[in-house]
């Protein structure tokens, strides 16, 4: 069978993580959420986890050794998956390349990353009512949520040029309702499955 591989795309607090929920549940695929596998492995303070906090914390990007380092071993932890749907990876040019590299030892590709397109306001302001309630040392203060938003433009953009190169880039507006962006999504997932099935 071959595989269909979803990376979704865009700034921190753009609602990867929302409509990741809503996404594998309609569709079946593999959730792998980097920012999800990383918290953990800081609450249960792992050596990996306490090397990731002194980053997260600041804003910043966990080394790309680390990050590709766990999703390998999330792939070959899953070999059943129909399909993987990434998010809040890849971030730099060279995670997108490690993972289209694994991907093809799996014989499998990267089908299509649909990009949410959110204002920086609109971020920061969903990102600082989140960090009233959940708990996360990185959505409390402005400067550092404004530093993870720096970071996306200087670091991560890179990541969209290079699936544009291959024509498997397209972006959505994020801002709306969940239901809203959740069936635009949809579509385009849905457009994809069927050009995906023409080609097995
Ligand atoms: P992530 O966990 O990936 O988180 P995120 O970018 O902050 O959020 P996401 O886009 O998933 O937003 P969400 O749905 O939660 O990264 C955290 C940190 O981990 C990074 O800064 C980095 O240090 C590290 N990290 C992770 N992956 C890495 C990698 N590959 N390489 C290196 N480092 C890595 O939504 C945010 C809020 O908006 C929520 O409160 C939600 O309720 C709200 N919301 C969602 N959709 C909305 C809508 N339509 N309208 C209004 N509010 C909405």
């Amino acid at each position: 069978m071959l595989m269909f591989n979803l990376i979704l795309f865009g700034p921190p607090g753009s609602g990867k993580g929302t409509q990741s929920e809503k996404i594998v549940s309609q569709f079946g695929l593999k959730h792998l959420s980097t920012g999800d596998l990383l918290r953990r492995e800081k609450a249960e303070k792992t050596p990996l986890g306490l090397e990731a906090k002194s980053f997260m914390d600041k804003g910043q990007l966990v080394p790309d050794e680390v990050v590709i380092g766990m999703i390998d071993s999330c792939l070959e932890n899953n070999p059943d998956a129909k399909g993987f749907l990434f998010d809040g990876f890849p971030r730099t040019a060279a995670q997108a390349e490690a993972l289209d590299k694994l991907l093809s030892f799996k014989k499998t590709a990267i089908s299509k990353v649909i990009a949410l397109e959110v204002s920086e306001e609109e971020l920061v302001k969903r990102l600082l009512k989140r960090g009233e309630s959940s708990g996360r040392t990185d959505d409390i203060n402005e400067e550092v949520i404004r530093k993870r938003f720096a970071v996306y433009l200087n670091e991560t953009t890179a990541v969209a040029e290079h699936y544009k190169a291959l024509q498997k880039f397209e972006s959505i507006k994020g801002e709306g309702s969940l239901e809203e962006i959740f069936n635009a999504i949809s579509q385009v997932i849905t457009n994809e499955l069927k050009m995906h099935h023409s080609e097995v």
